[in-house]
């Protein structure tokens, strides 16, 4: 068995303990800390949202194994920076009101960070003003929005029509992300920018920050 098969297979069953020592162990084998998060801890997480979808797990459960992927990845966050960490502008971040997933969105803002970048993590479920209210406090130059939801990705939208409305439009730079956004749906709300992962969010910003 490969060590991402075990870590994957831990994850799924909520065994905290032996995820943290199984990740422990990858990196004492010199394994790659974006792989151990890419093909074992995210690669677990995609089982533990189809056994969701077909209700072989419930929402505890599903609260239980993003908890050991958070420990997980608290281990590896120290390891998975970038080199150059100048600072490199502000950057307000969120997932969108209605919205609780953060795992993703929490990933996206550690990238950014290790990148030197000024990173303001607002959490979940922020409603579109308070986004705007936070930009002008921050004096953003990015606004990073994530959603995980169908339902929720008109909030993107909104969220966008509320910093146009603000008078904000000009300053701010827009990327989108979570699982069910595209690149299409990034050009039709009218975003700066599409990524479909953390590692590519990072250096996304880093070019629409220059
Ligand atoms: Co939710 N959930 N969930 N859930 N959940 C999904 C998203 C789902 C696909 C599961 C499924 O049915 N297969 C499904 C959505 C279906 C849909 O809309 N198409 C779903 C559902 C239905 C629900 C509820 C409605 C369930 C219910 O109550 N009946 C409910 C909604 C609650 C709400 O938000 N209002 C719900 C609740 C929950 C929990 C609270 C139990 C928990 C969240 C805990 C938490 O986040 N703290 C949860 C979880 C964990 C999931 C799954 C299993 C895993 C999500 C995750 O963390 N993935 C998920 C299934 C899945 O995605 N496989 C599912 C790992 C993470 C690293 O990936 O978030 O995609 P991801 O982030 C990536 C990229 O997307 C990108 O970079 C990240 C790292 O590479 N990215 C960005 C993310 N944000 C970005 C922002 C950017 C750029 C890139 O900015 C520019």
């Amino acid at each position: 068995m490969t060590d991402f098969n075990e870590i994957k297979e831990t994850l799924v069953n909520l065994d905290e303990q032996r995820l943290i020592e199984l990740v422990n162990e990858a990196l004492a084998k010199n394994i790659p800390p974006g792989d151990i998060l890419n093909k074992g801890l995210i690669a677990g997480m995609d089982i533990v949202g189809e056994k969701m979808e077909n209700e072989d797990m419930f929402i505890p459960e599903v609260l239980m194994a993003a908890q050991a992927m958070g420990k997980g990845v608290e281990i590896l966050k120290p390891l998975l920076g970038d080199e150059d960490t100048s600072a490199r502008g502000s950057v307000v971040i969120g997932t969108v009101k209605g919205d609780l997933h953060d795992i993703g969105k929490n990933l996206v803002a550690m990238m950014m960070e290790s990148a030197g970048m000024d990173v303001h993590n607002l959490g979940v479920d922020i409603a579109p003003e308070e986004f705007v209210r936070m930009i002008k406090e921050k004096n953003a130059g990015i606004l990073c929005l994530s959603a995980l939801l169908t339902t929720t990705m008109p909030m993107m939208k909104q969220t966008i029509d509320a910093v146009v409305e603000s008078g904000l439009r000009d300053q701010v730079k827009i990327m989108v992300g979570g699982a069910p956004v595209t690149q299409v749906f990034a050009d039709e709300i009218g975003a700066d920018g599409f990524a479909a992962d953390a590692g590519s969010a990072s250096k996304l910003a880093k070019t629409l920050a220059a």
